[in-house]
């Protein structure tokens, strides 16, 4: 008898740790406001998503999130409806920006609100992380329930960033799509490409077609090549942006450029100005890992020309407000004047220029936003801000001390979860943060996913979420609860040890 009372207890122990987590689904980033009920919603067999105008597309977004439920789900035009009701709601700006959103639960209903399309879609997102971890990948069949909650949820920053170096290594539109999946899913919101490196060249430009020909048949040793068609760049920014993703392009000057040096030969100062010691003769693909060594010959005027034509058609075929321009790891007399140059061909283009925190050396127009890595540059604290210092944020560098096929230059033991979560920005004009992963010794798929998961998710919630809402042992937790949802994603995540996965 007392044995059996033993178990009756253990049994409804675990029945109550299982509804405790079943009423708080584990939502990454930490919403703003969020304040659980004790009841649920339960998902009828038959229902309505209702949206009024300009919720359209977010209408469409939650009936794909439904197909995966043995649910019937129908659209219909109109502002209430018992089951799923969309308000786009403009005047809600004030309050809740471009990217906030409102979310309630009641035994009824299901309400989102937000000022735009963008708050919409991540209201969708929070929703998503309320339903089991089959629906990533499978339908479900049995009962689903929703806990009751209210969430009112706003971004830290606007900037919420992920690098793929598609230079030194090629990773195409395939993979590129799927980042942007699993982005959009923890309400990452910017995706800057590497485009061009000494390696590699990876974007068609019309105008200089050996560019994409000569210079995407190249790679770092043992990486693939390739480059993106302008169709395909186009393709995957439309991908992006109705995953709320802004395609942030870079080309990399006047340094890490060898790729175009050996297409355009005349870019040098002279034919062998360029020209590893290691190489034997010029113009030969570049397959090492140096940096540093390669520049535009910035005593050629005609070198501005082909950064305009370069920099003009990477504009016209993107959407987003900004251009990259790389700027990194060169020593050059001319380097500042450069900057202001490059900086003056993108903001006649209509662009905000981007560049690496060596850029602000140079007295740039005050709408430059630098990105910090190393943080050897004093005067990028005067500029608008992208951390993306290699201590926190440097994926090329390993998940645990020792690990195979990763950096170490910037901190031998590697950059762990909680270096991520644990940044914090000092300075009042950092606008978010963004993690790269540089592609030397990232050669296949499975090693991608493994550098950019699950660290991308805390860079997700640093990016997010308030300091007073963060906690890294609650974020440990939840992370643990996303384990099957990664799963079934099929995303080779790291298994980092401090985390209990399920
Ligand atoms: C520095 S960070 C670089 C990259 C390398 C990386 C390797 C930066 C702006 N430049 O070219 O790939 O280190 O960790």
């Amino acid at each position: 008898f007392r044995l059996g009372l033993v178990f009756l207890v253990l049994f409804q122990l675990g029945l109550s740790a299982q509804q405790t987590q079943a009423e708080k689904p584990a939502i990454i980033p930490q919403p703003a406001e969020i304040d659980w009920k004790d009841d649920f919603f339960i998902l009828p067999e038959r229902t309505v998503v209702c949206f009024n105008s300009g919720a359209e597309l977010s209408a469409a977004w939650l009936q794909r999130l439904l197909q995966n439920t043995s649910t019937q789900s129908y659209t219909m035009r109109g502002e209430e409806c018992n089951g799923f009701s969309l308000h786009l709601e403009p005047n809600l700006e004030d309050e809740l920006g471009e990217e906030g959103y409102k979310l309630d639960i009641t035994s009824s209903v299901v309400t989102l609100t937000a000022a735009k399309e963008a708050g919409l879609f991540y209201a969708i997102q929070t929703l998503r992380q309320m339903f089991p971890s089959e629906i990533e990948n499978e339908k479900i069949s049995g009962e689903i329930k929703l806990p009751q909650v209210s969430i009112k949820d706003v971004p830290r920053y606007k900037w919420r960033g992920s690098m793929i170096d598609v230079a030194r290594s090629f990773f195409g539109p395939d993979y590129i799509k799927k980042h942007i999946d699993r982005m959009a899913l923890y309400k990452l919101n910017k995706l800057h490409l590497h485009l061009s490196d000494d390696q590699g060249w990876r974007i068609e430009i019309k105008a200089k077609p050996k560019l994409a020909e000569k210079g995407g048949k190249s790679s770092v040793r043992g990486g693939r090549s390739g480059y993106l068609t302008q169709a395909e760049y186009k393709e995957i920014q439309d991908y992006a942006a109705a995953r709320n993703i802004v395609i942030i392009p870079e080309i990399d000057m006047p340094g890490h450029i060898y790729a175009a040096l050996m297409a355009y030969p005349e870019l040098n100062c002279d034919e062998n100005s360029n020209i590893d010691p290691k190489l034997a003769t010029p113009p030969e693909m570049y397959h090492g890992h140096r940096v540093g060594w390669s520049n535009l010959c910035l005593d050629k005027p005609e070198i501005y020309d082909f950064v305009a034509t370069v920099l003009g058609e990477v504009a016209d075929i993107t959407d987003g407000d900004y251009l990259h321009i790389g700027g990194d790891e060169i020593e050059d007399e001319r380097y500042t004047e450069f900057v202001v140059k490059a900086d003056s061909i993108v903001r006649g283009l209509g662009k905000t220029t981007i560049g690496w925190e060596e850029v602000t050396q140079a007295k740039v127009d005050s709408s430059f936003i630098s990105q910090r890595w190393n943080g050897k540059t004093k005067s990028v604290v005067n500029t608008a801000i992208i951390e993306s210092i290699c201590s926190s944020f440097y994926f090329d560098h390993a998940n645990e001390t020792g690990q195979k096929m990763t950096n170490n230059w910037c901190q031998e033991r590697g950059v762990n979860l909680k270096d991520v979560y644990t940044f914090k920005s000092k300075n009042p004009r950092t606008i978010g943060v963004e993690a790269p992963v540089w592609t030397e010794k990232v050669l296949s798929d499975t090693e991608l996913d493994n550098r950019f998961w699950p660290r991308s998710i805390a860079v997700a919630e640093v990016g997010w979420s308030t300091e007073e809402t963060k906690d890294y042992s609650n974020f440990i937790e939840r992370l643990g609860e996303h384990g099957s949802r990664l799963e079934f994603m099929n995303v080779d995540y790291y298994k980092s040890p401090e985390v209990n996965w399920n």
